[in-house]
């Protein structure tokens, strides 16, 4: 029932509302896991769907991504436990011509969680911005998120780029319009469904 009200307030786009519906719900014991879930991520599935039928508008997905962010941040510190030594380090970024960064920011959140350090490069990042940024953060692995498909394309020149320029990295991909069977053509190391498989895949290839 609480969880409902949660994903109502993204759709009403009740910024101030949703993080005292989230905190309520994480003081009374509530998984977290559900909460982003149930509440937040299936409403922004919602909001998708009405954007696609033409019955809202960017506005009312800006909004909605706003009340969404306002719930995600009363979680981060329930997702994010600081104390393990770092696993290693990962740049990450939305790649060039995409603004997407919410479900970038959750990968972030578990990465960090799971004791990963971050280098976070933002959204609209050139290929250039990848290869620089883990150059000098000796990083071994590089992560990009795509939303559209029309970035599908720009990530695989991205990949490409990395995979000519700094042969060594290692980059997993992701985002809603992205397959395994896509990071395997474009030659990715490894693809990540959801920001909790980005967790288990992140090890994986830093320990490969
Ligand atoms: Co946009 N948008 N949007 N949008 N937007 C989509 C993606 C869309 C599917 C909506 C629709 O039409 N149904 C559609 C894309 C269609 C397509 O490409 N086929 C779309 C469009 C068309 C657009 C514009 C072109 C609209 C326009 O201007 N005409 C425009 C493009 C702007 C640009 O990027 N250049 C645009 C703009 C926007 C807003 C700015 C208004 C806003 C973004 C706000 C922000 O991010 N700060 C927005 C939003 C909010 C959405 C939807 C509604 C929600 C996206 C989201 O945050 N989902 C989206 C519809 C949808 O996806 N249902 C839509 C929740 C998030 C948690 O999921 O990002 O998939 P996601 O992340 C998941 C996994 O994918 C995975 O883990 C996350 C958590 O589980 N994951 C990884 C992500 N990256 C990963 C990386 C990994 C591993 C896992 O390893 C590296």
């Amino acid at each position: 029932m609480a969880i409902e009200a949660i994903y109502q307030a993204v759709l009403n786009h009740d910024h101030l509302g949703i993080v005292d519906l989230v905190a309520r719900e994480v003081e009374a014991g509530r998984d977290v896991t559900a909460i982003l879930n149930h509440g937040l991520i299936a409403a922004m599935d919602e909001v998708g769907k009405r954007f696609g039928a033409g019955t809202i508008y960017i506005p009312d997905m800006l909004v909605a991504a706003r009340a969404m962010r306002a719930g995600v941040e009363v979680l981060r510190p329930h997702l994010a436990r600081n104390n393990v030594r770092s696993q290693g380090t990962v740049v990450m970024g939305t790649v060039k011509g995409d603004l997407h960064d919410i479900g970038k920011n959750l990968v972030i959140m578990m990465l960090e969680g799971a004791g990963f350090t971050i280098i976070d490069l933002g959204v609209d990042v050139p290929n250039e911005k990848f290869l620089t940024a883990a150059a000098e953060n000796k990083a071994e692995l590089v992560a990009m998120s795509a939303l559209l498909t029309t970035t599908m394309p720009t990530m695989e020149k991205a990949v490409a780029f990395l995979k000519r320029e700094k042969p060594g990295v290692k980059v997993m991909v992701g985002g809603a319009p992205v397959t395994e069977a896509f990071a395997k053509r474009i030659g990715a190391d490894g693809y990540g469904g959801d920001a909790a498989a980005a967790v288990g895949l992140a090890r994986g290839l830093i320990q490969a």
